[in-house]
């Protein structure tokens, strides 16, 4: 693993040793010194890659506060942490309700529902623990009872939507939905119980924060609460918020998939968890979605009208598989736009929480603008359940440098980064370490003695021996190929998001076709290629396509690595000669290179496919040649006409994509191992700096480049060989 992560990866879990009270994690050393409900989900995610026993006492201690009603609270308050924070139990008066549970002190509220999510993980990333099966099943009964609560208290009219009744919550607090139905609420002051914040003392500008106007319809609203005992009837008809909110509602919907698969695994019915799960995502899909808007938003069940207000918790379907395709297309367009930062947009960070061109919009103020780690790291897996992998994979590349660069922050300004709220966050911490883990140390291609024996006995795999030959004439045939290449792209790569439907194209004609042409390869001389150009477009794409067909042709499932020496064996019958993807790349592409791999160039001083090496080679080929994993460029089909500025959009893509991640304030920049590997093609250290710099679109990171260029460190990210599927 890089340094940069290792050092990162440390500096995370201090936070966490730091925040730990003994059975729980406080999210924030000052501001928040209690137990919150999300946070302790989102803490116990990072945990479980490191400490199982911790991660699931987390869990078990949040539900330890569980009510009898089901009801998970919003808050655990720390006995000997009290008189830091407001409103504290005192405050709440929970034991006016019949369901707090006795001797634990508790809010009255709840929170968005992660703890299915959580607890799956923490299971996944326990592997054989000890106890994790017992674990899991003393979860389950108590998830379920929390998830049965918010359909039957929190939906009255069995819509599958549970309400909210507090903005806390929402979780995020003061955002700007929430202005409507809380301006709806006049407050008169004598009438409030009088109450000192003590936020305020822990930040160090009070913008950062919610207002007092806020403040005191959120205490307007508990003190409802306490008048009526926590009794949720009586609540229901009086109370001015009362809320479907489209983030809590995803959550709770992604959160019974995960409810369902606890539920096999311990041996119980998943039924009942299937059922919310399908019931909940149509509900938001019907009625949350607003047609103009093309976006998800709140419904106020007391107006009953939907909140039109574009926040980035519209986006939240995406997380729970509830949106439609066409929904979730509408949606990514909104989501990729300028409004929430557009893919390689350069001069800002992932998904603010608020639309940038509107008015409300402060970049400095909580939940009115900044970034948020928790919920760009749910949409990144949202957005990666539609295929949107390189916006996923962008986000996940900002949400990495956002804590190494300007510190563990509880948000960010999403224009330049600094870190606002409380410092030491540990969502922030917990959330960075899950991404590293799961992002950047995936498993290490396969190596030792008994994988090269087996690498170097391997046999060839000739793809186009089949006896069919197409009736075209040979000098034809390069076109004919080109024009059966572009098909497949058309019909089966979607290059926007950088994958393949390896499925559909197995059984389709155009595959069929494809193939039949490749078999007239072996008549087919290349000399007759003429022209620079179209001859890097042939090999190109020819690569390109060897790799699809082999990994169709070869029922691939997860990894080329699933094939020893893959691009070794892999090849076409062309003309007299074989070609590996392998000879393509190196031998002829680029000018008969030595492999980073091996000792010796493709090509010996006899070999006649000498003939078809081009000198010089171009590098920007490194990020048009699609070797079928996620680390590698985006597919696509390139033509001999824009050939040269197709290879410029690939590089361009390439270098401000998360293959490339610069640390200005720590000197150093983490970059793809394809630049390692060929460092030779691109001219060592200076050529690739030179290289990344005309490319990249942020010029103050340019900036950083060209001041810096003697100086810094450079560090290699691992590749990720899993399949582009
Ligand atoms: C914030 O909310 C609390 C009230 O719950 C507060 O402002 O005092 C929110 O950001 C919320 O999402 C978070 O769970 C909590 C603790 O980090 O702080």
């Amino acid at each position: 693993m890089s340094r940069i992560f290792a050092n990162y990866l440390n500096k995370a879990k201090a936070i966490l040793d730091d925040n730990w009270t003994g059975a729980s994690t406080r999210p924030a050393p000052a501001l928040y010194p209690h137990q919150w409900n999300w946070d302790s989900g989102f803490i116990a995610i990072g945990r479980s890659h490191y400490d199982i026993r911790r991660a699931a006492q987390e869990i078990e201690s949040l539900f330890a506060a569980q009510w009898s009603n089901g009801m998970l609270p919003q808050i655990v308050f720390n006995p000997d942490a009290l008189g830091h924070y407001f409103p504290e139990p005192d405050f709440w008066q929970a034991e006016r309700s019949p369901h707090s549970p006795p001797g634990i002190l508790t809010s009255g509220i709840t929170m968005p529902p992660v703890h299915a999510i959580v607890v799956e993980k923490i299971f996944l990333n326990a592997r054989k623990h000890k106890g994790i099966r017992t674990f899991l099943e003393r979860m389950y009964p108590r998830i379920m009872a929390q998830h049965e609560y918010l359909y039957r208290e929190r939906d009255p009219y069995n819509e599958g939507l549970a309400y909210i009744r507090h903005p806390w919550e929402s979780g995020i607090d003061n955002s700007p939905t929430w202005d409507i139905p809380l301006r709806r609420i006049h407050v008169k002051r004598n009438a409030l119980p009088t109450y000192t914040r003590r936020d305020l003392d822990h930040v160090d500008n009070p913008s950062m924060r919610p207002t007092d106007f806020d403040y005191d319809r959120y205490v307007y609203l508990v003190d409802l609460f306490r008048k009526h005992n926590y009794d949720e009837f009586e609540i229901r008809g009086t109370c001015p918020f009362l809320i479907q909110d489209p983030l809590f509602n995803s959550i709770l919907c992604r959160a019974n998939e995960s409810l369902a698969r606890i539920a096999e695994e311990i041996g119980e019915s998943p039924a009942t968890a299937q059922s919310w799960h399908a019931r909940t995502a149509a509900a938001i899909r019907t009625k949350l979605w607003h047609e103009e808007h093309e976006m998800f938003d709140a419904f106020d069940l007391v107006s009953q009208t939907l909140l039109e207000v574009d926040t980035a918790a519209g986006f939240m379907p995406l997380y729970a598989a509830a949106a439609t395709e066409a929904q979730a297309e509408k949606l990514y367009i909104h989501l990729n736009s300028c409004s929430f930062c557009a893919l390689h947009q350069g001069n800002c960070f992932t998904i603010p929480n608020y639309d940038i061109k509107k008015e409300g919009f402060d970049r400095i103020n909580y939940w009115r603008g900044p970034v948020w780690m928790n919920i760009n790291w749910m949409l990144a897996q949202g957005l990666q359940r539609y295929g949107y992998t390189l916006k996923a994979d962008s986000l996940r590349k900002d949400l990495l440098q956002l804590p190494i660069r300007f510190g563990f922050y509880e948000y960010f300004d999403s224009f330049d980064g600094t870190g606002y709220g409380s410092n030491n966050f540990s969502w922030t911490a917990a959330l960075f370490i899950d991404l590293v883990n799961e992002f950047y140390i995936s498993e290490e291609p396969g190596a030792g003695i008994g994988t090269f024996i087996s690498r170097l006995f391997a046999h060839d795999i000739i793809l186009n021996d089949g006896n069919d030959i197409p009736d075209i004439d040979p000098p034809r045939l390069a076109g004919e190929l080109m024009h059966s290449i572009r098909t497949l792209r058309d019909r089966f790569y979607d290059t926007g998001r950088g994958l393949v439907d390896y499925e559909g194209l197995r059984h389709s004609r155009e595959f069929k076709d494809y193939r039949l042409l490749t078999n007239g390869l072996k008549r087919f001389d290349p000399v007759c290629l003429t022209g620079r150009r179209e001859k890097l477009a042939f090999w190109i794409n020819l690569y390109n396509t060897i790799v699809v067909d082999a990994i169709v042709s070869l029922g691939i499932e997860h990894s080329v690595k699933e094939i020893p020496a893959f691009f070794r064996r892999v090849k076409y019958a062309i003309g007299q000669y074989y070609f590996s993807a392998d000879d393509i790349e190196h031998g002829v592409l680029r000018g008969n290179a030595r492999p980073w791999f091996s000792p010796v160039k493709p090509f010996s001083f006899k070999d006649p496919r000498r003939a078809f090496i081009m000198v010089p080679s171009d590098p920007r080929i490194h990020f048009a040649l699609v070797c079928g994993s996620r680390s590698c460029a985006p597919i696509d089909y390139y033509d001999s006409r824009h050939i040269y500025d197709q290879l410029d959009d690939a590089a361009e893509s390439f270098v401000n994509s998360s293959e490339v991640l610069i640390f200005p304030e720590k000197h150093g920049m983490l970059l793809s191992e394809i630049f390692r590997w060929y460092d030779n093609d691109f001219g060592r250290r200076g050529g690739i700096l030179d290289f990344i710099f005309d490319y990249l679109v942020d010029d103050n990171t340019r900036q950083f480049i060209r001041r810096h260029s003697t100086t810094l460190h450079i560090d290699y990210l691992h590749y990720d060989w899993n399949l582009n599927r």
